[in-house]
């Protein structure tokens, strides 16, 4: 079987030491999240304090200090920037870092207290200011298009990291025994067509005239023996929703509501990284209206609409 820095041995001596840290941090976390409940002091309420007056640690800013810390000694990392922080982080100790980082350390923490899957999510930039000197914010805002490398580690049955580095997606398995990831399935393809629809179904009156007719689609779709051709499935942790549809075929859509008129999801270190994947599997990404990827963000935290997942789904939902 191959392990992961073996697949990656070709690859930019960079990207293997970031896909090195990547490695270390999310096993970390992988055991942490194993532990739930067991005293590991992963559960409550953000903001909390413990009997010491201290702030409680909720595994997602626990996830997101052990990836900083990976991601600053790599040597290789200029800089990231994380959901759980306000501000891009500049490691000044490695301005002569080529590449910037987007995480969104733990996603779906929402889900961490009901043992549902959840996952952290990432986007590999190279720097446009000169190397060796400060970062400036266009190293961070720019567009998905210019992903070098992205990816999700899936914290479920198995810890799985799925990525590509511009040339197809790949998923390994960690094994916990000899604490590798092994790669299992190499240039993944999204099937061109699904049976999943993934959506927040309870938001309907506030999706537009569009994409209530394609949720009205798939609703009444039958197919040639008069059964239902699609099957709603959300489980409200994008990383989990996004690779059963990978595997499977299907769309997941987070669409700008009345109450959140920019979705939810975060553009830099959700939409984009999620879009290159799709991207590099056959799939489409879009916001409703464009490409993902061609966006260029002006905030570090912009939220997008996200419409992502097989082409053939991915044509019905953008019809006008
Ligand atoms: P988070 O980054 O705060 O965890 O939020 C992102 C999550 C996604 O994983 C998931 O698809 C979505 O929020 C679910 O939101 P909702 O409960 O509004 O449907
Ligand atoms: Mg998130």
């Amino acid at each position: 079987m191959i392990e992961l820095h073996q697949h990656l041995a070709d690859a930019d001596p960079g990207l293997q030491k970031i896909f090195q840290a990547i490695q270390q941090a999310s096993l970390r976390v992988a055991q942490e999240t194993g532990r739930a409940g067991l005293g590991a002091d992963i559960y409550g309420a953000k903001g909390s304090e413990n009997i010491q007056g201290e702030e409680q640690q909720k595994l997602d800013v626990y996830a997101d200090n052990l990836f900083t810390d990976a991601f600053r000694k790599s040597g290789v990392i200029a800089g990231m920037a994380s959901e759980e922080v306000d501000n891009a982080l500049q490691f000044d100790e490695s301005l002569d870092g080529r590449y910037v980082i987007m995480i969104d350390p733990l996603d779906g923490s929402s889900n961490i207290d009901v043992n549902v899957a959840i996952g952290t999510i990432f986007a590999i930039y190279e720097r446009v200011s000169p190397v060796g000197q400060p970062l400036t914010p266009e190293d961070f805002l720019q567009a998905g298009s210019k992903q070098v490398a992205s990816g999700y580690v899936s914290y479920s049955v198995s810890t799985q990291l799925v990525f590509s580095v511009g040339a197809g997606v790949h998923i390994f398995t960690l094994d916990p025994s000899s604490q590798e990831y092994m790669l299992i399935q190499e240039n993944v393809t999204i099937p061109e067509d699904g049976k999943v629809y993934s959506i927040n179904e309870v938001n309907f009156d506030d999706f537009n005239a569009p994409l209530q007719r394609f949720v009205q689609y798939c609703r009444d779709k039958r197919n040639e023996k008069g059964k239902r051709k699609y099957t709603g499935r959300y489980i409200g942790s994008l990383v989990a929703d996004f690779h059963r549809n990978l595997l499977k075929g299907g769309i997941y859509v987070y669409p700008a509501t009345v109450e959140a008129p920019n979705g939810k999801l975060r553009l830099l270190y959700e939409g984009n990284p999620m879009a290159f994947l799709i991207t590099q599997a056959g799939g489409k990404a879009t916001d409703g209206v464009q490409n993902i990827l061609d966006i260029v963000p002006t905030e570090l935290h912009q939220r997008c609409p996200l419409y992502i997942g097989s082409p053939v789904m991915m044509d019905e939902v953008m019809k006008p």
